[in-house]
């Protein structure tokens, strides 16, 4: 349960600047595994149920920011994180900074930018869970940036949840969240256009469900593969080769028009498969459309 400034003294005090839902979750957690948490907000009235459960509220965000030399900023956007980092201009000097507040890559280096010039450490994180999971397994923080500051505080951050390190980049975390973020909207958005065939046609969405979540446990092998083959380039017949799999899908189209459901997607990716087998390479399989994803390689 210890903390490190950026001169390697330690401690068991933390600051958290932002007690929205996810900030007082995080506040929270510190104060019940016992460390000296300091918090700020800048309505203020949010402080009243941390300092009853035991954390100090400061008045300004520069006072929360001297207090501690691990300082965790948990705010809306990167907006808000800006006017609250100009605030506390040199109170930041010494400390070691961990800004969990979603955001981009470059937001995330800008940060970094700007830690490095007021003398201290940058740690970016994203949080991928709910604020009733932190401090639980239920709930994962990818973390990057400063691998010394990183590696001094990992016991601490480790209090918060799963945790996982991306490397010296501070803009890695980001990318790690923006993927695991698109991916799952991919996936569900996919998932309720199935749902729409499938009540189109008069059948029970759950039971189908129920039927189609069994069918995922190949899903793992399935992307490991593709992601080998757009890694090398070298495209088997996975799912079947293009010229088959093209001839399904115009009656994937065709079935979908007839019930009037929604066939963009089929239709996107038709022709995906369309332009590869005209380009002479229809023995190959689903991951080789990667090569028609923009941008160009
Ligand atoms: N809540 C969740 O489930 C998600 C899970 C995934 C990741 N997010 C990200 O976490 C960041 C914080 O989210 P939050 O849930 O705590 O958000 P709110 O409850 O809306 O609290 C927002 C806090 O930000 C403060 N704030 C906003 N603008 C400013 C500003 N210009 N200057 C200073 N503070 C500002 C706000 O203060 P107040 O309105 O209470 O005065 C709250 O403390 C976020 O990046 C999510 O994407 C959470």
């Amino acid at each position: 349960m210890t903390t490190s400034t950026t001169d390697g003294s330690t401690g068991s005090q933390i600051t958290v600047l932002g007690l929205g839902d996810m900030g007082s979750a995080i506040a929270k957690t510190f104060v019940e595994r016992g460390y000296r948490t300091t918090v700020w907000n800048r309505t203020a009235s949010k402080a009243a149920p941390l300092v009853e459960a035991g954390a100090t509220a400061a008045e300004t965000a520069a006072e929360a920011v001297a207090a501690s030399p691990l300082v965790v900023v948990c705010l809306l956007d990167s907006t808000a994180v800006d006017q609250v980092l100009a605030s506390v201009e040199s109170a930041v000097a010494g400390k070691v900074l961990v800004n969990v507040t979603s955001g981009s890559p470059a937001q995330a280096r800008e940060n970094e930018r700007w830690a490095k010039e007021h003398g201290a450490e940058y740690i970016d994180g994203k949080i991928m869970g709910d604020p009733p999971y932190v401090g639980t397994d239920h709930i994962m923080f990818p973390f990057s940036g400063s691998t010394k500051a990183y590696e001094a505080n990992e016991s601490t951050l480790k209090e918060l949840g799963g945790i996982a390190y991306h490397g010296e980049d501070a803009g890695a975390a980001a990318v790690e969240f923006m993927a695991q973020v698109a991916f799952a909207y991919e996936l569900i958005i996919g998932f309720l256009h199935v749902l729409k065939l499938v009540e189109a046609e008069g059948f029970d969405v759950e039971e189908f469900t129920e039927r189609a979540g069994g069918s995922l446990v190949h899903f793992p092998s399935l992307l490991s593969s593709m992601a080998k083959a757009v890694k090398t380039g070298e495209y088997g017949p996975d799912l079947g080769s293009l010229n088959v799999q093209a001839a399904l899908m115009n009656d994937m189209i065709s079935h979908r028009a007839s019930v009037g459901v929604e066939a963009l997607r089929m239709r996107e990716v038709k022709d995906l498969m369309d332009r590869r087998i005209a380009a002479g390479h229809g023995d190959q399989g689903f991951s080789s459309l990667f090569e028609l994803l923009p941008p160009k390689k």
